[in-house]
């Protein structure tokens, strides 16, 4: 059994319920089961500046799926629960599920980068991180709690837990 961590992000088509409905059906993946999860977050964009803010949440989960066996599922949940009717058929994606963590793998490859490369410069990762996971070592980064730090210290966006 490994414990994985997800990120959850989402800013189209109702992005709080996009991101509910996510962490919900995290539980239902095979030889998967949800610890638990962050409150949701809502930040402005990181890049493209004229989007819509988003909503983030972090999960994490004990599964005995493989990393890639874990992308697979997360990729189709992406495309079942990333779509609601009537949106464009190669619109906008409104749910991005990502890996940040796979046990204490360290792995670079097109396919799948584990920890996620841009997870300690993300606020939007961190703080919810933090919350669920506050004495979590990242595999050749340090502890989530200097992640974070060091993030807050130099990062412009606002992060803000949702009530
Ligand atoms: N891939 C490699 N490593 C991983 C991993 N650890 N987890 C590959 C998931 N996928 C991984 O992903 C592209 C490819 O990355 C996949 O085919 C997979 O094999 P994608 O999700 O299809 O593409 P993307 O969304 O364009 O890339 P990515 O990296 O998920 O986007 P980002 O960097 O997450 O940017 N601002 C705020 N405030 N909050 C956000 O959540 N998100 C983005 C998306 C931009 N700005 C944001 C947020
Ligand atoms: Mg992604």
């Amino acid at each position: 059994m490994i414990q994985a961590y997800v990120g959850l992000g989402s800013n189209l088509n109702d992005p709080v319920q996009q991101v509910q409905v996510a962490l919900a059906a995290l539980s239902d993946l095979p030889e998967t089961r949800c610890v638990r999860h962050s409150s949701l977050y809502r930040s402005a964009p990181l890049g493209q500046a004229d989007q819509p803010d988003y909503i983030n949440a972090v999960a994490m989960l004990d599964t005995r799926l493989s990393a890639r066996q874990l992308l697979t599922e997360l990729q189709a949940m992406e495309r079942i629960h990333g779509r609601v009717r009537g949106a464009e058929r190669w619109g906008p994606r409104t749910l991005d599920l990502d890996i940040l963590l796979y046990g204490d793998m360290q792995l670079e490859s097109e396919e799948l980068t584990v920890p996620h490369p841009r997870l300690a410069e993300r606020s939007f990762v961190l703080y919810p991180l933090c919350e669920i996971a506050p004495d979590l070592e990242i595999p050749g980064l340090g502890s989530v709690q200097q992640l974070m730090a060091a993030c807050r210290a130099r990062d412009t966006l606002s992060c803000e837990v949702l009530a």
